[in-house]
């Protein structure tokens, strides 16, 4: 009969360290942060601003898993500014063209000193493509 009793007390006190533990785990959990605006500042173009010609930027902005606008046409010595508003990582690569990966507000800039057509992808995600045509 004692014995019946000690047992009664353990299986109790399982209860009760279970029931502690519930609720120590019920604890909504944590908000996942909003991605963090990232600040770092330009990401350094592969070549200085033009020398002679225009210095105008063109602006190409990454959202939603595109290039905004897709094609640009640029005289020879301009440069494009990519920016990306996404959340995602994308980059600019291809046709002698490579960015690093840019986070959310980090951008990437080049001048084409060559007229052509430069075609480029986002190498994470393949399906993203823009063009560049550069005019003399
Ligand atoms: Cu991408």
């Amino acid at each position: 009969m004692r014995r019946e009793i000690i047992i009664f007390l353990i299986v109790l006190g399982v209860f009760f360290a279970a029931g502690c533990a519930e609720n120590g785990n019920s604890d909504e959990p944590a908000p996942s942060t909003p991605a963090e605006e990232v600040d770092n500042g330009e990401v350094a173009g592969t070549e200085e601003a033009a020398t002679g010609a225009e210095s105008e930027i063109f602006d190409v902005e990454i959202r939603d898993y595109k290039y905004i606008p897709q094609n640009v046409t640029v005289k020879v010595g301009q440069t494009v500014r990519w920016t990306n508003n996404d959340t995602v990582l994308h980059d600019v690569v291809g046709s002698g063209i490579e960015s690093e990966y840019l986070q959310k507000g980090e951008r990437f800039t080049y001048t084409f000193e060559e007229e052509g057509t430069y075609q480029y992808i986002c190498t994470i995600h393949p399906w993203m493509e823009g063009e560049v045509v550069v005019e003399a």
